[in-house]
């Protein structure tokens, strides 16, 4: 990728970071649209997660080797789309995403903003940064080109879903990483009369609208880069306008991963409906993974950056997840259903 250049600045800032499950982080959230987690992972966890993810990189079996840059190029590494998300090839299903997924803190940061620990977690993918020191092209996209929220301004009213990400390596005004626009989700009810043409572009099931690139409306509302450590929580209402973005640096330690966050969303079962569960309950055998949202079902490894690629059939999947109780209740399993099977 050629060097970017955008009008719009994105800061980078220490917020407070607060203590999975408090009060106070259900209202920051509540009043900023995000909250910071501390250590919702502690460092062995993370160390845990990030091996666990270079392990399903090496098990795709084209060629990766974690110490060894040179074998990280475009020809090894799975599709990526925006912000260097991977979002296909059994991502959702590694051992690294069903690890972080089956920590307390984790879910005891989800279940304070709901008010329930009766949760479905997403089969969502991952986004990891190459060191662009070593190939320019690995740079990922400026924050101000992919502003969005991903929850439709009409046909999905109020709060619906808080998204995450877990931080696996620290964060720093070199490196960058994700992009928030702090308070934006009160701006969510203004879109339909802000940007009318462009919204009804686009049917009110799609959960994703897009700001146009360099919209002056960052000007005002500017964004921000959330200095995090490793084992960090990031949350956010899927109103809050986000994206990622690659910070100031130039030069990385050529064998290192710059940025490696796993996402993660948890939304109350109350939400969503025994056809969905039922398909959920199929996509781990299938190893299918999805968006951020568990109300739907929506099949990321039916993005069309994934089913363009013309021999995806190279990439080795990783096996069946063997999931414990706790893992089976985030995917639908009642407790009922566990004992029966028992
Ligand atoms: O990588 C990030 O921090 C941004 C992720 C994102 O935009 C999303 O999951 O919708």
């Amino acid at each position: 990728m050629s060097e970017q250049h955008s009008s719009i600045s994105i800061r980078y800032e220490r917020v407070p970071r607060l203590q999975p499950g408090s009060p106070d982080s259900v209202a920051y959230l509540k009043e900023h649209g995000y909250v910071v987690i501390a250590n919702a992972l502690d460092l062995q966890q993370t160390q845990h997660a990030l091996a666990g993810l270079w392990d399903y990189l090496e098990g795709l079996e084209t060629g990766i080797d974690r110490l060894d840059s040179r074998t990280w190029g475009d020809d090894n590494w799975p599709t990526a789309v925006h912000g260097g998300i991977l979002p296909s090839y059994g991502i959702g299903h590694c051992q690294a995403q069903w690890f972080i997924r089956d920590i307390p803190g984790v879910k005891k940061s989800f279940a304070a903003l709901w008010g329930t620990d009766d949760l479905l977690v997403s089969f969502d993918g991952v986004s990891l940064w190459r060191p662009w020191s070593v190939d320019p092209s690995w740079k990922t996209n400026l924050g101000s080109s992919w502003l969005h929220i991903d929850q439709h301004p009409i046909g999905r009213p109020g709060r619906q879903c808080v998204q995450g990400l877990v931080n696996l390596l620290p964060t720093s005004e070199s490196a960058g990483g994700n992009v928030i626009v702090p308070g934006s989700h009160r701006l969510f009810t203004e879109i339909p009369d802000l940007y009318t043409e462009r919204l009804a572009r686009i049917d009110p099931s799609i959960d994703h609208f897009r700001f146009p690139k360099e919209d002056p409306l960052f000007l005002d509302n500017e964004p921000i880069t959330c200095h995090m450590e490793a084992g960090d929580l990031l949350l956010w209402d899927s109103r809050t306008v986000h994206c990622s973005s690659p910070g100031s640096g130039h030069e990385f330690p050529g064998n290192e991963l710059v940025r490696a966050i796993s996402l993660i969303c948890m939304m109350p079962r109350s939400r969503s409906n025994e056809a969905v569960i039922s398909r959920r309950k199929a996509a781990v055998a299938k190893k299918t993974s999805t968006t951020n949202w568990s109300d739907r079902f929506i099949n990321a490894d039916q993005f069309p950056q994934i089913t363009a690629v013309a021999n995806r059939q190279r990439y080795t999947w990783p096996a069946v997840p063997a999931l414990n109780d706790t893992q089976l209740k985030l995917v639908g399993w009642t407790e009922a259903e566990l004992a029966a099977r028992k």
